[in-house]
Parts: C-alpha cells; sequence; structure tokens
C-alpha cells in the first residue's frame, strides 16, 4: 500500500529533525507521498526529491500575542493539509508540542487522519520531568492512534516519568548508508596537521550540557598524556565557549581541533579512530550510528538508549557517566592492540548494516502506518 503521509519535526539540525527528514526521503522513494509541515526546509532535504513536498509554517507575529503563536499556526497548517492533500497519516517527531498540534489539526480537519507520534528522548527525559508539563505531555502520547520510541529504554522512562501506560513500540533509528560509509579521506588528515602515529578521537553534539563535554576534554587530557592523539570536536552550542575556555587552561589547543559544525560527517568519521559519546541523558545516540557507519568504535555511557546501540567490548566500550579514567584506560588499551581495533571496527559496521539498516527500519514505520489504517 501507498500512503500520503504528513511529517512534522524541528528542521533544525538535531537528531530527531535527521531522523524525521531521512525517513521522509526513503518512504518517498518507497512510493509514499510525503508532506513536511514544517517551519523552514528540513536541512538534511538539500535537494528535490520525487514525491517530496513541503509545507511552510510561517508564524506571524501579531501585537496581541506576547509571543510569536508557532504551535497554534503549525496545527492550523496541519489541518489545511490534511484536507487539502487527504494525509493518511501525520507522522510527527515529538510529544510537545508536535502531537498536540497534531491532535488539534485531527480535530479541526474532516479528512479521517491517523496521527503517530516518535518519541525522541529530549521530549520525555528533559520536559518530562516538568511537572507542568506533564499532562499535556501524557494527553499528546495517549490521544495518538500509534507511539513509537526510539529505543526500549526511552520506553521504560516514558512510562515512569509520565506515568502512562500506553502500548509503545521501539523503532530504532537508522542512517542513510549510501551517506555513511568508510571513505578515502585520508588526505584531511594533511590538512589538519593530523600525524601518522597520531591516534584521532572525535566527538560530534550539540554542546549541551547533557553531553558532558568536560568529560570529553578530560578523558582526552588523560589519553594524550599516555599516546600521542588528536581530538576532533564537530558541532556547536550553549557549552562550546566554556569547551574552548577548558582546552586553553589544559593546554590542548595543539591537540584539540574545534571545527564546529560540520556537513561532510563521512569524511572526518572516516579519519578517526574512536568515537566518544559521554552524554548523561542519551535516548539512542544517533551519532553513534553514524560513526559505527563509517567503521569507528564509540566508547560511550551506559546510559538511556546507548548499550542497545554499543556492544560492550565488541562494538565499542561503555563506561559509567563521568568515569574519564576508565573512559581513558579503554581508548589506549584500543588503539594499543591494533588487531582488536580492527575487528571492533568490522564489528561497529555489520552492526549498523545488521540491526539498525534503513530499509528494516523504515519497513517497520510502514508496519505502525499499516497497523492504525487497518483499525478502524
Ligand atoms: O541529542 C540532542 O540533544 C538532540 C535530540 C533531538 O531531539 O533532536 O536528540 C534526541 O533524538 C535523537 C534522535 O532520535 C537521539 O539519537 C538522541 O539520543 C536524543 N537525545 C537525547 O536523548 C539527549
Amino acid at each position: 500500500m501507498k500512503y500520503r503521509i504528513g511529517i512534522s519535526c524541528y528542521p533544525t539540525v538535531g537528531g530527531s529533525g535527521v531522523v524525521a527528514t531521512e525517513l521522509g526521503k526513503q518512504l518517498a522513494e518507497r512510493g509514499h507521498e510525503v508532506h513536511f509541515i514544517t517551519s523552514s526546509v528540513p536541512f538534511r532535504l538539500e535537494r528535490m526529491f520525487p514525491n517530496v513536498y513541503y509545507h511552510e509554517v510561517e508564524v506571524n507575529q501579531y501585537a496581541v500575542f506576547q509571543h510569536p503563536p508557532y504551535d497554534l499556526t503549525l496545527a492550523s497548517k496541519m489541518a489545511e493539509v490534511i484536507d487539502r492533500e487527504q494525509l493518511d497519516i501525520l507522522h510527527v517527531h515529538y510529544a510537545v508540542p508536535h502531537a498536540i498540534c497534531a491532535i488539534l489539526a485531527k480535530q479541526m480537519a474532516s479528512y479521517p487522519v491517523k496521527i503517530v507520534t516518535t518519541l525522541h528522548g529530549t521530549d520525555i527525559t528533559i520536559l518530562g520531568v516538568d511537572r507542568s508539563l506533564q499532562p499535556l505531555i501524557r494527553f499528546g502520547i495517549e490521544a495518538s492512534d500509534a507511539v513509537t520510541a526510539v529505543s526500549d529504554d526511552l520506553i521504560r522512562q516514558t512510562h515512569k516519568l509520565v506515568q502512562t501506560t500506553k502500548d509503545i513500540t521501539t523503532v530504532y533509528n537508522f542512517i542513510d548508508e549510501r551517506q555513511y560509509h568508510p571513505v578515502n579521506s585520508l588526505h584531511l588528515k594533511q590538512e589538519y596537521g593530523i600525524l601518522d602515529d597520531e591516534a584521532v578521537f572525535i566527538h560530534i553534539s550539540n554542546f549541551r550540557p547533557v553531553k558532558r563535554i568536560g568529560d570529553v576534554i578530560s578523558s582526552f587530557e588523560i589519553i594524550t598524556s599516555r599516546i600521542k592523539a588528536k581530538l576532533l570536536l564537530i558541532g556547536d552550542g550553549q557549552d562550546l565557549p566554556a569547551a574552548r575556555e577548558m582546552i586553553r587552561e589544559k593546554n590542548l589547543e595543539d591537540s584539540v581541533l574545534v571545527l564546529g559544525s560540520q556537513k561532510h560527517l563521512a569524511e572526518l568519521l572516516s579519519i578517526s579512530d574512536i568515537m566518544l559519546l559521554l552524554s548523561e541523558k542519551e535516548s539512542f545516540g544517533l551519532v553513534a550510528l553514524e560513526a559505527m557507519a563509517c567503521g569507528v568504535p564509540v566508547i560511550g555511557t551506559n546510559i538511556g538508549g546507548i548499550p542497545e546501540v554499543i556492544i560492550d567490548g565488541e562494538s565499542g566500550y561503555l563506561c559509567k557517566v563521568g568515569d574519564v579514567e576508565a573512559v581513558a584506560s579503554r581508548a589506549v588499551e584500543l588503539i594499543n592492540n591494533r588487531s582488536l581495533h580492527q575487528q571492533f571496527k568490522e564489528a561497529a559496521r555489520s552492526r549498523v548494516l545488521e540491526q539498525f539498516h534503513s530499509n528494516s527500519i523504515v519497513a517497520k514505520y510502514e508496519y505502525v502506518y499499516q497497523q492504525v489504517l487497518d483499525r478502524k
């Protein structure tokens, strides 16, 4: 069956926006008609794709409103698109605000659309602890026709924090394998002044406090006292100035390359030996999957959904949050054991292709759509 599917997400850089956009692109490739309803063109929608349409949510400021009414404008746009395009499914990413907007839109529209909500983590583990938002999140989840979450751990967290018994299905994240695979980008090493005998560590994030950038730098400080290494920091966010300060204080300016937001991640990952993902909250860790797809083992924290992505001792290592000594020891051990490192690289890539392949993940979403549409 081919469906007409509306997708709403935050279109800016961020895991949930990336997953929503990649899903839309893959659904369109499989013959579905996909309508993005977002405040700007999703950043991964970098060119025209057949079967993909974009409906802009234009938020105007009126003197009567104290704040620009994004949620209301979105709901109204959703209702318009549901009826005009006769959407079978409105797939929203985030319980708040997007599921709430979708529920409102469904009430306004005449066409019998079904709402599928995907929880990504930030909407639950950060907003879900805010008592003033809890009832709203619970309502968004319970009034959706189907709810998916990006890890089993996120389902447990949702049931606990939001106090709902709603049936939620795990649908793991995926990457586009055509984009994330090992590439020959050795020239970058020369351009960045990375020597042949230096191990390359990489961290990619939005530099929010949950990512614990301080732990990444502290682990690297220990690592670089034991082996020759460079650290690539990719991304931008509120903790980047503090990270720069820490790098300066620790005299690591020559070995930490702060590269800011970058587009060609497969090239940067392909020159990296190990990724560090030391977050205190992480419902999945899409960057870990991107790294693994490029053959990069990941040392991550044993929290949230990370243990569902990285198999400890096979495709990377898991350490306690804040245990920078353990992270450094594991990293040095892996770099010093070339054959083990090679084994981890292969295991990381195989894991992505076997457990998180886009074909099987997108098929799971199609199955969720089919189930809600079959349910009258
Ligand atoms: O990690 C972030 O801060 C961005 C955030 C988002 O909402 O875009 O990412 C969340 O969703 C991603 C895609 O499902 C997951 O891979 C991330 O683990 C999750 N972030 C957190 O749970 C902190």
